[in-house]
């Protein structure tokens, strides 16, 4: 269950997605009695333009050709519309808020965040410290990104904000040995949580997923059971372009959970609903804005509200 505050985030944040989505949808049923098949061609434009994708908007226009017969009011096809993208979204089974999941017995619990350049890692790792801070668990956030100083910097800017443990490389040195010098340190002052922040990669490029995997290797060696978690990070503006990434990294490098940023952003918040259908992986965390309390526990009920409305 989201909070108030977290419920006017989505409101806030999902405002232009809403505005295309609902805004179009509302003009093709608006004053009329009964809907045929040039309605229905409408709506699959105004979803795929959306960013929903070509196969949910089938399904979905196919849904509706089903089951609105009847009454077209607003309120009952919105709340059709809501019912049904709820339905797409959720997690089975349901996911769990990670600052929730107990560390191991022994050691901290250990998330490396990945993605491409620029989709939103490092601000997410400063904002994910933070909530797991709030849930009064200590962290360390690990900046395994040196191929620049400069984002470096960055998170160790976001470490101070959120209160968290800094372990930084230097500039050009081995991303593999600064996660071995962050776990064993972890490991000694018995830090809860650690957040590993990667360089920016794509998954077409083999080097760089190869130092992926040995990031991994060398957590696995200081922990047994790491990495626990593996986040990658989506950049919502980026439309269907975040579709592609997603299917690839998560064939290529074990991704466990989801984190979509910048929902507000662009009238793009419908790519959603194909990343969460389609990949069977659990988004956990939604982009709503810049600031530290701006990454929310994704709440399915309160997406569909966001970009439809109430
Ligand atoms: N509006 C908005 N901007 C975001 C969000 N997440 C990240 N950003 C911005 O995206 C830009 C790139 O973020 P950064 O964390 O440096 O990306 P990285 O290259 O993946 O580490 C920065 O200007 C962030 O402030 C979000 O949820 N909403
Ligand atoms: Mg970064």
């Amino acid at each position: 269950m989201s909070t108030e505050k977290e419920q006017q985030l989505y409101q806030q944040g999902l405002e232009k997605t809403r505005g295309s989505l609902w805004g179009r949808i509302k003009s093709v049923f608006g004053g009329k009695t009964s809907i045929g098949e040039e309605e229905f061609e409408q709506l699959e434009e105004i979803f795929i333009t959306g960013d929903v994708g070509m196969q949910y908007t089938m399904k979905l226009v196919e849904d509706l050709r089903r089951s609105v017969t009847g009454d077209l009011s607003d309120i009952q096809i919105r709340s059709y519309l809501r019912g049904w993208i709820e339905g797409v979204v959720k997690a089975k089974p349901p996911a769990m808020a990670p600052e929730s999941i107990p560390s191991p017995d022994s050691g901290p619990r250990v998330t490396i965040i990945v993605g491409v350049n620029g989709t939103g890692k490092t601000t997410t790792v400063g904002k994910l410290a933070y909530k797991y801070i709030q849930a009064g668990r200590s962290t360390m956030v690990v900046a395994a990104d040196t191929y620049r100083a400069a984002a470096v910097k960055q998170l160790q800017i976001w470490s101070e904000r959120s209160g968290a443990l800094f372990v930084g490389g230097q500039e050009g040195g081995d991303p593999a040995a600064v996660v071995h010098d962050s776990l064993t340190s972890a490991l000694k002052t018995g830090v809860s949580n650690v957040l590993i922040d990667t360089a920016g990669r794509l998954h077409t490029k083999e080097p760089l997923m190869r130092e992926l995997e040995k990031i991994r290797n060398v957590a696995g060696k200081i922990i047994e059971s790491a990495p626990h978690e593996v986040l990658l990070v989506l950049d919502a503006t980026t439309g269907q372009n975040a579709l592609v990434q997603a299917r690839e990294f998560v064939q290529a490098a074990g991704v466990t959970g989801v984190v979509i940023t910048k929902m507000d952003g662009s009238a793009r918040g419908g790519i959603l609903i194909p990343i969460a259908g389609e990949l069977g992986l659990p988004v956990l965390y939604v982009g709503l804005g810049e600031g530290l309390e701006d990454l929310v526990e994704f709440d399915p009920a309160e997406y569909a509200k966001g970009i439809i409305g109430e």
